[in-house]
């Protein structure tokens, strides 16, 4: 690793090696300081420690809610006489999110790393890899990689000679949105069909076959290297208070250089766009920002200097959420994007609630008439009320995401709404 000690240098930590050719070569990565400092960990560390610098670091989940990560492992109960789990939830199908494919093709040693520390945190046997399931590549390199930590016994029994054993599997998903949803990934890696369950119990408590159940996101779990190594301190340091570390954030849409870039927290949208990104294709100021994944309210141009923190982007209005950023111009046709994000919802909704199954149908079917000028005289009001009995009435957050597009669409451009309705309508 060259990540700096010191946390004022310290720019990248998941993406530290991602530019290294054959990294995900074992070889390569050790090289590069891959489980440099995990026989420390697992020599001179214990359960209480780590959880300890985990929580000091501040670190918030990267998956979407930013739930603190050492927080939720503080949950899993210990003694319980039934076995721990720790899964990494790869599911990674946020449209607009591309973060985890990176480390897991590039840098698949720093994701298993991680969960060997994070799995001797909670006492853990089994682990397994959720992967979405067109990420056959990254399945295949993961795949290879844990084989070659195997026969390093970095994996296995009696890790580099300890008391600490750990199996880690890959299981790949078959193409469902919400088995991204942590319950409906725990009920689909029990054989069973992808359906969110209630919370309370959470999963720390009871997730998957009912025992205690860790399920963190890639960039959380690639994180906890670092985190060990430098010191929950370190991690602190970056970063803004309340929002520490750095992040990764795809961007997409009309920037000239869309992709993932891993920055400081607290990094504003613009100098990432501007500086990082290439700046926008036409015009100056992006028309509609969507600041962390389809599911998340949309921010405008008055929002462009915000900071990219958890705490910044909920004042402007919306999420930080996976960190998967859609910046649009003014050549964006609003209506078919949130058109488009509405097949998607009600393509992807399970069934199981019906706001949700109906609420994303509706929503597909007005925003289809709409987009086609064919829109009746009281759609927008269709629109709002449809999308407003669906949020915070179903088991998991799939019929809020459906909703939020729409009612940010009517928000911020009624016009646009109002003008694609048919003539005859009033
Ligand atoms: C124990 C408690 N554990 C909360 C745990 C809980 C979970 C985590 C966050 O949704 C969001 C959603 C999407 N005891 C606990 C507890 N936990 N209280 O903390 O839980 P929660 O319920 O706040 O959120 P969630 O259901 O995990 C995630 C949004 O993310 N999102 C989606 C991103 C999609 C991807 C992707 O493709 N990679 O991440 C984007 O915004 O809408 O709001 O572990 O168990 N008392």
């Amino acid at each position: 690793m060259t990540i700096s000690s010191d946390p004022k240098q310290v720019t990248q930590i998941c993406f530290d090696r991602i530019n290294i050719p054959d990294q995900h070569k074992l070889s390569v990565a050790r090289e590069n300081g891959a489980y440099e400092f995990l026989p420390t960990v697992l020599k001179e560390f214990d359960s209480a420690k780590i959880i300890n610098e985990v929580k000091t670091s501040g670190i918030r989940g990267r998956g979407g809610a930013g739930f603190p990560t050492g927080l939720k492992w503080s949950f899993v109960p210990r003694n319980t006489g039934k076995p721990t789990y720790l899964l990494c939830n790869a599911d990674e199908g946020e449209p607009g999110t591309f973060k985890d494919r990176d480390i897991m093709r590039f840098d698949p040693h720093l994701l298993i790393e991680g969960m060997i520390m994070a799995g001797f945190a909670l006492g853990v046997r089994d682990a397994y890899i959720y992967i979405r399931g067109e990420f056959l590549h990254e399945a295949n390199v993961l795949n290879a990689a844990i084989k070659e930590a195997y026969d390093a016994n970095l994996l296995g029994e009696n890790i580099l000679g300890t008391d600490y054993s750990m199996n880690l599997t890959v299981h790949r998903g078959a193409g469902a949105y919400v088995c991204g949803e942590e319950t409906a990934l725990i009920e689909s890696l029990e054989g069973k069909p992808g359906r969110p369950r209630f919370k309370p119990p959470f999963p720390a408590v009871e997730g998957f076959y009912r025992c205690p159940t860790v399920v963190n996101n890639v960039e959380t779990l690639a994180t906890v290297p670092a985190i060990l190594k430098f010191g929950g301190e370190w991690h602190a340091s970056i970063g803004i208070p309340n929002n520490t570390g750095c992040k990764i954030f795809s961007v997409s849409g009309h920037v000239n250089k869309p992709g993932n870039y891993e920055v400081p927290m607290g990094t504003s949208l613009k100098t990432l766009i501007e500086d990082y990104c290439g700046g926008l294709q036409h015009g100056t100021v992006p028309k509609v920002i969507i600041p962390g994944g389809s599911s998340t309210p949309w921010l405008t141009a008055e929002h462009y200097d915000t900071p990219l923190t958890y705490d910044d982007l909920m004042k402007a209005g919306s999420f930080l959420g996976s960190g998967a950023i859609i910046v649009m111009d003014e050549t964006a046709d609003l209506v078919a994007v949130t058109r488009r994000l509405a097949h998607f919802y009600a393509h992807e909704s399970c069934g199981q609630c019906t706001p949700c199954r109906e609420g994303t149908g509706w929503l597909e079917r007005v925003m289809k008439r709409v987009e086609h000028g064919k829109g009746r005289g009281d759609d927008v009001k269709v629109l709002k009320e449809a999308s407003e009995h669906m949020a915070g009435r179903t088991i998991c957050a799939l019929a809020e995401g459906a909703a939020a597009p729409v009612l940010s669409l009517l928000k911020f451009f009624p016009e646009d709404v109002k003008g694609r309705l048919a003539e005859s309508a009033e």
